[in-house]
Parts: C-alpha cells; structure tokens; sequence
C-alpha cells in the first residue's frame, strides 16, 4: 500500500529536519510541493486534466480523468494540435507504470554486505554527500560526472545540469540523448549554425514527397504516421530502410538500401538531380554557402558506384530520383536509421544538403527533418547544461559565461570553461580510472548502453554509483551504491518540448508512492545538504525555473521570451519556439504551426546555410567469414518502450507486445541455416552470444538480422564505434553470426 501523503509528508520532515533551514521548514509546511502532496487544489476532484504524453517526442496531447481528486483514467486530447483525439497505446496506458507494484518508496543505499536497503533521506542526502566529496577530493572535480534523460520536464533537466556543475563543481555531464540525437544537433549546427529543426508536424500534411530515411513511424511515432496519412494531397512516401518495416510497406517506394550505404546514395542523388537541372540556383545562390565545392565532390558519385555500394537497382535509383527532382514540395525526414551510424552527421547534412540544393526548406511541406525520439529530447538539447551551456550557449565562450551568470546571479567562476565529455568519453574516463563516480537520472544505461559486457566491467571501477529512478529494479538500479526513488510522469509539474519545437505543459495528477520525490525535489534536497542553495533562491518551484528559461532564452534562435507562464502555454495549446516577446505583446497568441527559415536566414552569422560533406568511411565492423550477418536493432512494437521499465508494467501493453523476443531472419538465409519459424538459434558477435526463436520474413534483407532493443541481451552483442563527431554510438551495426541451437549445442561438445 502506498503511504498516505501526510504520512510521508512528516517522515520526510523528520528525515530532513537536520539539514535545519528554510528547505526544512518550507518541506513541513508544504509537503504538496514536494511530489507528496494532493493533486493541485486548481483541479477539482472529478475534473479532466490536460497534460502531455512522457513517452516519445510526438508530444500528444492527453486528457487524464480524475475521480475523488485521484487519476483513473487516460483519453488523448481532440482539442490539441499535435494530435487531435488520437493516441498510440502507450499514451491510453500512461497510469498504469505509476501504479506499478515495484515503484520505489524509499532511498535505498548499499551496506556492508552488499544488499541494498530502505534508508532515510537524511541518511541518503548524507552518503551522497559524502561519496561525491570523497571522490572529488581524492580524484578532482573532474572525476565525479552524471547522466542525464531526456524523459524528465525541461526545468529539471536544467536543474540537474545545473546543480551538477554550478553547485557540486562537477565539470562532465551527458545524457541518454547521446544514444538519440547528437547526430542530429551536430549536423544541424554545422549545417544551419544552431540545433534547430526547422518543421511543424503540419509538413507531414502538406508534402507532396515525404522521404523517410531509417525511420519507422508506424512503429515508433504512430500519431506521426497518422498525420501523413491526413495528407490530402496523394504524396509520394519513400521509405529508405534495409527493412521492409510496416511504414516501407506502406509507403509508395520502399528502399531497401545495404545497411550503412546511405551517404553514397544520397550523394549520387545529389549527383543526378544536378544532372538533371534540378537544382534551385536561385536559393542555392542568395542562402547557402559552399555549393561549387559540394557540386565538385559529388561528381564522383555516379550511378554505378551508388548501384554496387547499395545494392538497389537502377530503376528504383532512377525513380527516387525523379520524384524528389519533380516534387513541388518535398521533406526528407529521418530518425535513428541515420542518427545511429558511424557517420550519422554525415549522412544527416547529405539530406540537409539535398533540401538545399532543391529549395526544399521553409517552405509548407519541405525541410530536412530529423524526428527526436523521447518526449524532452528537444528540452534536453536547449537546457540539459552537459555539451552546450544553457540556451544552447558554449562553456568555451567568455562572454556566454558571462550572460548566464549575469542571468541567474552566480559567481562565474561557477562555470566551467570547458565542454562536457560525451558519454562514451565518460565511460572511457572510467576505463583509465580518471571518473570515479557517476550520478545516473532517468535512464538505464546497464541496458541501453552499447557493448554491455564493457559497461558492467567498467561499473567494477567506480567508487561510487548514484541511481535515481522510479524503480529500485531497472538492470542500472541494481548495480547502484545510492538509489534515490523519484516521483514520474503524472505527478510532477513542468514542460516538455517535442519533435516541431512546441512546448507543452504537463502536470501533477497524482502523489508519488510512498516517499518518492520529484526529481525537482531531490535536486532542491541536494542543493541544501551540499550548502549551495544560495545559489539556487531564485529555484524553488517549476515554474520558477521556466522564467529562468525564459531569461535565458530571449534572443537566442530558442527565444521563449513571450511564454509568459504556464497559463499562457496551456491556453495555447502548446507553443513552438521561438516565441519572442513582442511575438505575444497584446495578448496575441503565435500560429500554432511554425517552420523556421521561411526568410531564408539562416543561424550562421552571414545568415547563409552551409554544405557540409565528406567522403564516406568503412564500418568499423565488417562482416566477414566468421560473422557473416549484419545485426541491426531498434524498435520492436509499438507497446514497448525501451528498456521496458515502465511499459512492461502495463497488462494491456503486455499483451500487445510480441510475447517474446524473436530475431528477424530472411527466408533464404533460414533454409541455409536450415530453421523454420520458431526455432532456436544462437546469434553471437565477437562479444557475447544470445539463444532466442526466428521470425523468418523478408522484412529483413538478406545477410542481416534484425533485434529489438527492448531485450537487455541485445546490447550485449552490439559493437561500441561511434560517430566522430556527435560520439553517437552506432547501434544498428555489428557483424554476428547465426547458427541453429542444435548445431551450436553439438557444436559445444566437440
Ligand atoms: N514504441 C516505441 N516508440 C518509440 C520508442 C520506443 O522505444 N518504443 N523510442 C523513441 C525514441 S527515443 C526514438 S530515438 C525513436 C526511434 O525511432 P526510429 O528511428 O524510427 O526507430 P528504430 O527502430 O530505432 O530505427 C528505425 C529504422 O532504422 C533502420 N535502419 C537501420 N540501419 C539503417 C541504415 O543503415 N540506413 C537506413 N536508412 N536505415 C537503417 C532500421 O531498420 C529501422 O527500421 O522512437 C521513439 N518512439
Ligand atoms: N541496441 C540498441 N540500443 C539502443 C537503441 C537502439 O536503437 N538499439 N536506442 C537508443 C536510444 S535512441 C535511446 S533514447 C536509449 C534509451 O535508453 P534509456 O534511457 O536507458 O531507456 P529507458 O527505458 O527509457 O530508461 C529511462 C529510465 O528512466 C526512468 N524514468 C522515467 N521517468 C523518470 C523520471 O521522471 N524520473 C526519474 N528519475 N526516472 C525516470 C525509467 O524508469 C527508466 O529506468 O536507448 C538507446 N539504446
Ligand atoms: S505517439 Fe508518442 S506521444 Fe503520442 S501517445 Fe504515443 S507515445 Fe505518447
Ligand atoms: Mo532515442
């Protein structure tokens, strides 16, 4: 049974009451701003609240229904504009992982003989305490790093990233938004000089050529795909996957290119559609820069080379060419197909360079498109404060450093004059013994990192491993010194923002059980048992912090200046940024469908968008005779999320979800290996090996084999290489082999 929240409240008050000051006091007071108190009196007890979806980056609108003041219900929001009364399963299911009967009530911390046990507080805030100093003071400031999410509100995510650094001192911080979209900041800052996806999901509606690149919506976007299919305009849909994925086989050309070969191809579309005077000279001339050199390079990316690199054949080349070259209005869009590879920003600018080329951006139904991924990847990206300072801003720059200070009233020497190391650096920091300690928030990265064989030998190097989630029973938990319990999704308040940039409001439903915090609240906590609240006065609710990103947000391209508070978002419907203050003066509200670039300026000083290109490089992990299979991962269903920690929870979603893992195999290589559907194989890499059943299906291409990532095992066979310049790791590559279970268990006894 959850604890009642007075019962909490005064737990909690005991617990901190040494920590004496006016956290404590204001604790005993309002124990409902600290993620154990009722639902806000604003609502009424059997009133519907609106709030927005925490799983993917959609960001759907949802209805939660109350009954005596308590969330029983879940229904999306027809009124909302992302997407108008509809909902994938996981956004009807969103209670049911609160209610879930592993959540966690209580810190816990590892004694003496090595089991994790139920702690105070008091006594938690004081290991943590004591294990960041002892660390920082045996290894240096340096050797203590966290890592972030993108699944919490933007105001903690700012929190974290600035406590971390500007109270505790730490100078090294990523997040699981490095497994999603670093490639996709890379390309975008080096291509339109900020990280700033330029579309409004309305693009979907108005394209007459939708490319989809690596990306498979009906999966893992569903209320995306639904707004393609809204499209009324019979567009093209080009999907171009290995896997013949149920949006290839919806769309009108499926593209079944060799994994890894999408920068040959699309540098010999470029090719061609410059053959073929396809090219908008007039945009290309007055709004981009370096385009004879990119008109140069291509040139040797003829139709034979692209045709033998792919595999494709002519006449599907042809035809993908000839429909971007005559589209009046074209988007290219792409997803973790592109992100996830070893030259992920690459590949990434080559679409970027394709809407240029064409005049594809700013207009209604165009632009180069990267979809994120979870519901506050973009809230991440802006103020997550690891690689780039607040706002998007440079540790690096003096006068950057200078602005934020000012903006927050801190010393600036609070801030670090160097950029974060990139979670694989962190890890790799770890590894030469240089990081000794981390602070893991909403993610799981015992499951979801790369090679896990490597994580778990590393995890035996740090001293100290702080975990805070929502259940004490994730793979990364488990492994943890410290684990902090933290309020979830629906009982904490904040924003989030989505894919097209809009800023949604989501709200406290419910209390956390027991006596979970808000992630908001445990960072307020630490801030006072470290003695650094001074620091944090202007910080004491949400909202609070949503000003301070207002602040430092007003003339940036991310400018919220005009978000004059939560009212002003939820009577919108949500707000893309940016929305300056003069946007907002009167009371006026924004469109509600923005693209940026429609001016043809881009974020560059000289306002001009840039080329970017580069030869196309190997995969670090060829096949070869041993292991002849490329293992491609990704997203399985629909119902599941991740590492599963939160949709496993649900019965319904359960139900949905495959009953268990199956590895995808083409028919042609299941008669070589001689298994039909549902037998056994063994899949190994030169890392580990896993015994799971076949699907056999042509989704697959020949000479690849396809693993949810929802299975922990999966990420043991992965291989650890990484984009040079986003360090995004390259999970949709690795050379496995495939043997049926039989011949390896006789295999075994030779
Ligand atoms: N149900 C569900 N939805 C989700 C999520 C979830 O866990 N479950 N996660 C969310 C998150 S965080 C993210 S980032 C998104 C991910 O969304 P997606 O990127 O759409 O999903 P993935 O399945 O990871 O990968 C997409 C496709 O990339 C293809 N691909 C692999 N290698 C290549 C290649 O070399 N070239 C090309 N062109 N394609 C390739 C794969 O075959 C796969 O079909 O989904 C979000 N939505
Ligand atoms: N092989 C392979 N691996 C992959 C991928 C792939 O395609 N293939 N995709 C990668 C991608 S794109 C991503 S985004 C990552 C995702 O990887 P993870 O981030 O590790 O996956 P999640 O299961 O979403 O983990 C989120 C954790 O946060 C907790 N949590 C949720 N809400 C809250 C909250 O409000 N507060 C706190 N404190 N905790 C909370 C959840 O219980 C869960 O443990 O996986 C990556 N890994
Ligand atoms: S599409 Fe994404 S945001 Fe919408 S309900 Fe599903 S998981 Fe939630
Ligand atoms: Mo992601």
């Amino acid at each position: 049974m959850p604890m009642r929240w007075q019962e909490g409240a005064e737990k909690i008050a005991g617990l901190v009451r040494s920590h004496d000051g006016p956290l404590t006091r204001e604790l005993v007071r309002k124990p409902g701003r600290f993620g154990l108190g009722q639902v806000p009196a604003r609502l009424a007890p059997d009133a519907v609240a609106r709030t927005i979806c925490g799983f993917c980056s959609t960001g759907c609108g949802l209805k939660v229904h109350l009954r005596d003041g308590e969330a029983c219900n879940v229904s999306p929001d027809p009124e909302y504009p992302v997407n108008r009364g509809a909902a994938c399963p996981k956004g009807w299911e969103s209670l049911a992982p609160l209610a879930a009967e592993d959540r966690a009530t209580h810190p816990l911390v590892r004694g003496d003989d090595v089991a994790l046990r139920e702690t105070s507080w008091d006594a938690a805030m004081d290991r943590f305490v004591a294990g960041v100093r002892d660390v920082q003071s045996a290894h240096g400031a340096e050797a203590f790093a966290f890592l972030g999410t993108g699944q919490m509100p933007t105001e903690e995510l700012m929190f974290l990233g600035s406590l971390a650094k500007f109270g505790l001192g730490m100078v090294h911080g990523d997040g699981n938004t490095r497994q999603c979209m670093a490639t996709a900041v890379q390309a975008y800052k080096e291509s339109f000089g900020f990280d700033a996806p330029p579309y409004s999901y309305r693009d979907f509606e108005e394209s007459d050529v939708i490319v989809l690149v690596g990306a498979n919506p009906c999966i893992a976007h569903p209320i995306l795909w639904e707004r393609v299919c809204r499209n009324p305009h019979a567009p093209e849909i080009i999907v171009i996957d290995p896997r013949r994925t149920e949006t290839g086989e919806a769309a009108t050309q499926h593209v079944a290119l060799r994994p890894k070969s999408d920068l040959t191809l699309f540098y010999g579309v470029a090719r061609a559609l410059i053959e073929r005077g396809a090219v908008d000279a007039e945009f290309v001339e007055s709004h981009t820069r370096d385009y004879e050199a990119f008109e140069r390079f291509v040139e040797d990316f003829d139709v034979d080379r692209v045709l033998e690199a792919t595999g494709i054949d002519r006449a599907a080349f042809e035809r993908l060419v000839d429909v971007i070259a005559r589209g009046e209005r074209v988007s290219f869009w792409w997803t973790m197909g592109v992100n996830q590879s070893h030259e992920g920003v690459r590949v990434a600018q080559s679409l970027i360079d394709l809407a240029l080329l064409t005049g594809n951006i700013g207009r209604p139904g165009t632009g180069a498109n990267s979809i994120t991924g979870q519901c506050n990847a973009m809230g991440s990206r802006l103020f997550s404060n690891t690689t780039s300072l607040l706002g998007g801003r440079d540790f690096e720059n003096a006068d950057d450093r200078a602005e934020v200070a000012s903006m927050l009233g801190l010393p600036v020497e609070r801030i670090p004059d160097q950029r974060s190391l990139a979670y694989d650096e962190i890890l790799e920091g770890v590894r030469e013994g240089r990081i000794k300690g981390l602070w893991i928030v909403a993610t799981n990265t015992a499951h979801s990192w790369i090679d896990q064989n490597d994580f778990h030998a590393l995890r035996e190097q740090l001293d100290f491993l702080v975990v805070q989630d929502m259940y004490p029973t994730t793979e990364t938990a488990r492994l943890a010194d410290l684990f902090l319990p933290a309020a979830g999704w629906g009982e904490k308040d904040g924003t989030f923002i989505n894919s097209e940039r809009r800023i949604g409001r989501i709200r406290k439903l419910q209390r956390a059980p027991g006596e979970a915090l808000a992630d908001f609240q445990i960072f307020r906590l630490i801030a006072h048992a470290w003695g650094c609240t001074h620091l944090f006065e202007q910080w004491k609710t949400p909202e609070d912090v949503f000003d301070l990103m207002r602040r430092l947000s007003e003339g940036r391209p991310c400018d919220i200046s005009g978000i004059e508070g939560y009212r002003m978002l939820e009577a919108a419907g949500g707000m893309q940024w940016p929305v300056r203050r003069e946007a907002t003066r009167d009371g006026a509200l924004p469109d509600t469908d923005r693209r940026l670039f429609a001016d043809g300026r881009f974020f560059h000083p000289d306002g001009r968008a840039r080329f970017v290109f580069e030869a196309p490089r190997p995969v670090e992990e060829p096949t070869s005779d041993a292991y002849p299979f490329v293992l491609l991962t990704g997203r399985g269903s629909s119902a599941q999320w991740h590492t599963g920690t939160r949709t496993d929870k649900s019965a319904t979603l359960r139900k949905l979800a495959p009953s268990e893992t199956r590895l995808e195999i083409h028919p042609a290589d299941a008669a070589r290996l001689r298994v039909v559907a549902g037998d056994f194989v063994e899949i190994a890499s030169r890392r580990d090996a896993m015994r799971v059943r076949v699907t056999v299906t042509a989704i697959v291409p020949e000479g690849s084999v396809f693993l949810p990532m929802h299975d922990a095992r999966t990420n043991r066979l992965t291989f650890a290489s990484f984009d040079p310049y986003s360090h995004q790791p390259s999970y949709k590559h690795a050379a496995v082999r495939v043997v049926r279970a039989a011949d390896a268990d006789g295999g075994s006894t030779d």
